[in-house]
């Protein structure tokens, strides 16, 4: 079924031209790599191409081949052909859905079990530990092979998706891929370097507060955390700094549930929240209207941070007890 829709696909960027490819909002290693990756794809093939995401590339990316091509959605102009990668649903796109409803065709390359299929074309596979793994098929079948630029981004893309190979998402066919791109050139010693040991002086400063304000709940199987504009100010970080916090909560020895609040300059609340076994924290975020799957979840709040957070804590508290005895 993945190859078929990946086979219409890849018949469909043959036959037209001019191509807008969207990446997710706050986006991630896996967006940016595939997204950049199936722009090189259609650079290569001679395509016009462009690649649009809400927010610019976060510097953790910003070494990503291609990522200085990254267009905020008011500088982009809108083509007949817009294809979706790595987002779930409609809203992932952000501001750059305006593209992607103004488009005569549009395409949708994403590994989302909630996926619900919103364009013409739609190549999802939730088997696939990321949307670069969708990507890699569509490149091996519009290009002889790929170089090491493409290799880099698609290896970046699995690297970040499945936590360094780690997360149980990782499967034999993961590793089949990651060593085809190695023999592409992919460089995986710089990519872990540049992604995962190089971390801004105030990002770190900013983990030393929230692992401060770090408590344990419910026999210490709830780990909650948050950062308020005062810590952003403190330390100098910004929004993308927080990105990894979440795990230095769950890593806790006997938390099974993590919890992350995260106050934005308006005064709203962004949750994240991560769970290791049996709590399904993807139940917890969709009723309140976010988005995830079980172990990794999201959703936004308004409103006091102490009602926020009670809330929150609530919910996951009831997820918890719904599964205590397999804890
Ligand atoms: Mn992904």
């Amino acid at each position: 079924m993945r190859e078929d829709a990946l086979r219409s696909i890849a018949a469909f960027i043959k036959e037209n031209d001019d191509f807008t490819v969207v990446a997710h909002t706050a986006p991630d290693g896996d967006t940016l790599g595939a997204s950049l990756a199936l722009y090189g794809v259609l650079v290569r093939i001679g395509k016009r191409a462009a690649v649009v995401c809400e927010q610019p590339v976060p510097h953790t990316y910003a070494f990503l081949p291609g990522a200085e091509h990254v267009l905020l959605p008011e500088d982009a102009r809108q083509t007949e052909h817009v294809i979706a990668v790595d987002c779930a649903d409609r809203a992932r796109m952000g501001a750059a859905l305006r593209l992607f409803d103004g488009a005569l065709h549009t395409c949708n390359i994403d590994h989302h079990p909630s996926n619900d299929f919103y364009a013409e074309f739609n190549a999802v596979d939730d088997m696939a530990a990321a949307a670069g793994e969708l990507i890699a098929s569509l490149a091996e079948m519009l290009l002889p092979g790929l170089d090491a630029p493409l290799a880099n981004c698609l290896y970046t893309a699995l690297m970040t998706d499945t936590g360094n190979f780690a997360y149980s998402n990782t499967r034999p066919e993961t590793f089949h891929l990651a060593g085809r791109l190695l023999a592409a050139g992919a460089d995986n010693a710089e990519l872990n370097r540049l992604v995962y040991r190089t971390v801004p002086f105030a990002k770190q400063k900013l983990l030393g507060r929230a692992l401060a304000n770090m408590e344990l709940l419910f026999e210490g199987k709830l780990g909650v955390s948050y950062v308020m504009q005062s810590d952003f100010a403190a330390t100098g970080a910004s929004e993308e700094d927080t990105e990894g916090i979440i795990d230095h909560v769950r890593d806790v020895e006997g938390v099974e549930a993590a919890l992350l609040l995260r106050e934005t300059p308006s005064g709203a609340f962004k949750l994240s929240l991560r769970s290791k076994k049996a709590a399904d924290v993807g139940a917890v975020a969709q009723a309140k209207g976010g988005g995830g799957h079980k172990h990794a979840a999201g959703y936004t709040a308004e409103g006091p941070f102490d009602l926020v957070r009670a809330e929150a804590v609530n919910l996951c508290e009831r997820a918890l007890r719904e599964v205590w005895k397999e804890l």
